[in-house]
């Protein structure tokens, strides 16, 4: 006799390869057209299921979590990021919640290093002007930007992609700062100068990168006030989250020329951004692309498995297991 496989719900469509791995472990309700559910769709998808393979963005709210169908036993997000899970609510319900740590860090960590140079070297205004055909020729002062061999860069976040951050930065001779939860040991600290408080590290950051989880402590943390504790023409990285940053301050300060340019590789309700990103020639600005690429996307993709398979076919703990705090 054969028992039934356990039952998946993936709520968006996962690169071939773990959609692959997916169905053939477990019975996958899968998402090929990549609808987007709300949390009312979400619910009614998820009749019969024992688990959900979900994303970034999808709304497992205290509401969603509460409506799931008493069959759902475990919630494995193919993201390092899981503030859209309500983590409590799961765990009020023996819901199981697992995310994909390691695997993005280094995609991740190359990404904010783009961000990083395509603004301080004005790489959208350059590449404007030749999709735009309106470079007429290079000048002696044409799209000057700002160094960053020896400049001093502060991260916000000094955990696996911070230290990634860190570690690809020293290799452009930048000075790092860091602040942190707690201090890291010496050989991961290796020449960083830590800061218990982050505001301290403000002033000593021509670079800020936010490299910090979305929590409530870090809610629009870059705001108006610790803009102003930057140094003039400094530059903001971010590619954690968008809620981290205040965007109508961002603007503000891109705009007066406060901060010298912003890269930003996501954003507050995205996709849906600011609208006045648009048509900030300072920002450098990418869809939120950190960990896309196929190597990372499907080494995310695997590390969810590993977590349900683990869960659901072996009945041991999920590796990655996230818990409530
Ligand atoms: C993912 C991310 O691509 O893993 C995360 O937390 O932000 C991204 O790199 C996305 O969130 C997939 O769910």
């Amino acid at each position: 006799m054969t028992t039934a496989k356990p039952k998946v719900l993936a709520t968006r469509h996962f690169p071939p390869d773990v959609e692959a791995r997916l169905a053939a472990n477990f019975d996958a309700v899968l998402n090929p057209e990549d609808r987007l559910y709300d949390g009312p769709a979400l619910i009614a998808a998820t009749a019969g299921c024992d688990a959900i393979m979900c994303a970034a963005g999808d709304p497992l709210t205290a509401d969603t979590i509460a409506g799931l169908p008493g069959s759902v036993r475990m919630i494995a997000t193919f993201s390092v990021g899981y503030e859209h899970v309500d983590v409590a609510a799961a765990a009020r319900r023996g819901i199981a919640v697992s995310n994909t740590p390691d695997v993005l860090t280094d995609a991740t960590a190359d990404i904010t290093l783009l961000c990083l140079l395509g603004a301080a070297r004005r790489a959208h205004e350059g590449a404007h002007m030749l999709r735009t055909r309106t470079w007429t020729g290079w000048t002696p002062t044409q799209l000057m930007g700002v160094h960053v061999t020896g400049k001093r860069l502060g991260i916000l976040g000094m955990g696996r992609i911070g230290q990634a951050v860190a570690d690809r930065a020293r290799a452009f001779r930048m000075q790092i700062h860091y602040s942190n939860r707690n201090r890291l040991p010496p050989d991961l600290e290796k020449d960083a100068i830590f800061h218990a408080d982050p505001e301290a590290m403000l002033p000593h950051s021509d670079f800020l990168s936010i490299n910090a989880p979305m929590s409530a402590a870090t809610r629009k943390w870059v705001n108006a006030e610790r803009i102003a504790k930057l140094p003039p023409g400094a530059i903001v990285v971010n590619t954690a989250r968008g809620g981290v940053v205040d965007d109508e301050a961002l603007i503000a300060a891109l705009r007066s020329g406060r901060l010298a340019a912003a890269g930003l590789d996501v954003f507050e309700g995205e996709p849906r951004i600011h609208p006045d990103y648009h048509d900030i020639p300072n920002a450098f600005l990418i869809p939120h692309m950190g960990s896309a690429t196929v190597e990372t996307r499907n080494a995310m993709g695997f590390k969810a498995l590993d977590n349900l398979e683990a869960f659901l076919l072996r009945n041991q703990t999920p590796p990655d297991l996230v818990k409530s705090s």
